[in-house]
This record gives C-alpha cells, sequence and structure tokens, in this order.
C-alpha cells in the first residue's frame, strides 16, 4: 500500500503581488499532480493549506478541479483537511475544499474526523489555534481509541508542534498520541521525518518558495511530496523533488565590487529560461540607495521578474553617552528598540524575570505570542479583500 504525501500547495497566492507567482504556484500543483499519476499511488493524503485563502480565485480552484478529475479518473482518491489558510474563522463555516465532494475529495472535518481506505485507518482533527489545544487533545485521544481498532494508522494534522517551531505552536509533541503509524502533519514549510510513537511522524514542507526563507530549504532538501510505503515494519518514505521552473536568486553584493557582480549575475540570468525572481542585499559603508538602485534596474529590470534589493549600509555610529544622570534603563531600552510594543513587552519581562519570576514572564510571553499571532491573522484577512 503506497500513498503520497503532500502539503501548503497555497494555490492563489500571489507572491509580491505579481500575477506570474500566482500562475508558478498553479504550475507546481499541475505539474505535482502528473509526478503523483505516474507513481500511481493508492491515494494522496493533503495536510492542509490547499489554497492560500479561505476564498481562493476562480483559477485556483479551477487548478485543484482539474487536478482532481485527473487523480479520480485513475482511482486515487484524495484525502485532506483544512490549513490555517484555507479555514474560515467562523462557526459552522465551510472551507473551499467541500466543493471536491464529487471530485473524489474526502474532507476530514469535525463531522467526519476518520476514514478507511483498504484497512488503513486515515483520521484527524481540522487547524485549530491554541486557544483550542484542550479541545483537540480530546479529539486526538478519541482517534486514538478508534484507530486502535485497526492494523495500520494514519494521524492527520495541520498544526505546528513545539519540538520544531518552539515560538509559535499549537500542540506539544507529547500532546500526540502514540499508536499511529504514520503522523501526516502540515503547516511548517520545512521538510521534517522524525520518530514518533509507534511510527514516523512527517512534514513534507510547501512545494513552492511560499517565502523566501525557504529557497535554503529547496537548495539543500528539496520541494516536492513523499511517496510512502506502509507495507514493512515502519513506513518506507521517499521524497519527490520538484524542478521549480522559476528560479528565486538570493545574492549578497559589496557595493564596492557592485559594477562587476551584477554583470556576473546578468550573465547567469540572461541564461534562464524563466525570468527569475532577484533578492539582492548591497553591503557597504555610506552609499546612496536611489543610485544603487537605478544602477541595479539598468543592469538587469529586462531580465528579471522582479528584483527586490536591500540595503545594509554601515554608518559610524553615533555613541550615547549614559552618565549617572540619564541612566534609566527604561529609556534606553526605549531608545534602543525603537518600537513601543517591543520595548512594552521587554520592560514587563525584565520587571518578571529580575524578581526571579519565570511562571509571570513565561505568561507575558505567550500572551504576546498569541496576540502577535492574531495580529498576522487579521493582517492576512485584509490582504485578501
Ligand atoms: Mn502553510
Amino acid at each position: 500500500m503506497r500513498f503520497v504525501h503532500l502539503s501548503d500547495t497555497h494555490l492563489g497566492y500571489r507572491q509580491y503581488g505579481l500575477f506570474e507567482r500566482e500562475e508558478d504556484f498553479y504550475q507546481v500543483f499541475e505539474d505535482l499532480t502528473s509526478k503523483i499519476l505516474d507513481e500511481r499511488p493508492d491515494f494522496v493524503i493533503h495536510s492542509g493549506d490547499l489554497f492560500e485563502s479561505s476564498r481562493p480565485p476562480t483559477t485556483a480552484l479551477l487548478t485543484v478541479q482539474n487536478c482532481l478529475s485527473k487523480l479520480k479518473d485513475n482511482n486515487i482518491s484524495v484525502y485532506a483537511i483544512p490549513g490555517n489558510h484555507d479555514t474560515i474563522m467562523r462557526k459552522n463555516a465551510l472551507p473551499p475544499l467541500v466543493l471536491y465532494r464529487n471530485f473524489g475529495l474526502k474532507l476530514i472535518s469535525m463531522k467526519n474526523p476518520y476514514y478507511v481506505h483498504d484497512g488503513i485507518f486515515i483520521g484527524g482533527v481540522p487547524f485549530s489555534s491554541k486557544y483550542f489545544a484542550e479541545r483537540v487533545k480530546y479529539q486526538l485521544q478519541e482517534l486514538s481509541r478508534k484507530a486502535s481498532e485497526y492494523d495500520h494508522r494514519i494521524l492527520v494534522l495541520h498544526q505546528a508542534i513545539d519540538k520544531y517551531l518552539p515560538y509559535e505552536y499549537e500542540l506539544k509533541i507529547g500532546d500526540l498520541p502514540e499508536n499511529f503509524n504514520y503522523y501526516a502533519l502540515g503547516h511548517i514549510h520545512n521538510r521534517i521525518i522524525d520518530d514518533y510513537g509507534d511510527g514516523k511522524l512527517v512534514y513534507p514542507g510547501s512545494p513552492e518558495i511560499w517565502r523566501i526563507d525557504e529557497l535554503p530549504i529547496y537548495k539543500t532538501k528539496g520541494k516536492g511530496f513523499y511517496l510512502v510505503d506502509m507495507d514493512g515494519d515502519q513506513p518506507d518514505i521517499q521524497p519527490i523533488n520538484l524542478h521549480l521552473k522559476r528560479e528565486t536568486i538570493q545574492k549578497e553584493i559589496d557595493y564596492i565590487d557592485m559594477k562587476k557582480q551584477l554583470k556576473d549575475l546578468k550573465n547567469y540570468v540572461s541564461n534562464l529560461d524563466k525570468k527569475p525572481v532577484v533578492n539582492l542585499k548591497i553591503n557597504g559603508q555610506d552609499f546612496d540607495r536611489s543610485n544603487v538602485y537605478e544602477m541595479i534596474n539598468k543592469c538587469l529590470k529586462d531580465l528579471c521578474l522582479t528584483i527586490r534589493p536591500q540595503y545594509n549600509i554601515q554608518q559610524k555610529e553615533e555613541e550615547i553617552i549614559y552618565s549617572d544622570d540619564n541612566l534609566n534603563i527604561e529609556d534606553i531600552i526605549k531608545n534602543k528598540l525603537d518600537n513601543p510594543q517591543k520595548s512594552s513587552l521587554t520592560l514587563k519581562l525584565l520587571d518578571k524575570l529580575s524578581h526571579g519570576d519565570m511562571e509571570g514572564a513565561q505568561e507575558i510571553a505567550d500572551e504576546f505570542y498569541v496576540d502577535f499571532n492574531q495580529i498576522k491573522g487579521d493582517i492576512h484577512d485584509h490582504s485578501e479583500d
């Protein structure tokens, strides 16, 4: 029995506001589908964030419909859960995934928490925020009990686990029941394969470069999906990698040597099939941003999809001299951090920690991250409109 595990495809995402990048994500999903068809698995598991948002563009909806039809024609079912991106945070609201019931998609939901595929138990809990961790833990125990009646057991979740994302997690590693053979996780865009419970815990990661910090993952581990064989004692996990047709380039350039380095980059870029996304960091002392910006554009603009320069200008630091008169820790922190949220958090933590109150400090930190995630969620919601 072999299945494909993929996640975080984020269809409908328009990186940097560029239509071409939105198309790239569709292309990748089509490439994934034809690779899946090549592998002829028994079924597919998608661990959430199929779409970038809960109200995807029509092209995203259609891309999924076409791909699912092809899989269905080949008798390949898809089991999926909603992720944080494609969930509507309102009670009883339906995620877009419900549209594909007749296209072979089996949605793991609160109402249908598990399926049995040729004797394999496939169950999970849709994405839940940290506020509902207790409820999720209860649901996990229920699933674990139900799963114990079957020989092969797969748990599907779209959550961050503290072991892999220590500052923004919803569940702790010990919250997961131990009697599953395969933990099909999504949410973290890195690729992770770990031992847990009776089997393997796996994040297949995102197949495209959704954020620039995923470029090193693509370069070192590759991006794509995992092909899992459940027949042995332990699941056998093979990475199936994609070649991304559009290159993302990240490069640091010294201002002193800029002309030559830009020329080299131009040579490289002009040989690519598709215009790349180029992230540049210019390091140097006291240079003029707009001059540099113009030079970069003149050299590369026509050859790149987008150029995203960052300027790292080292200036002689003006030293603030603190004397006894102005040695006020509050002022120093506010001055140095220059951000009311950060300095307020720092001052609160300092107060607790200097009194040895570790628990209080922990509480403040937790609160901050809950708020922080909420703010991020809000920003995300608005950006869709
Ligand atoms: Mn994601």
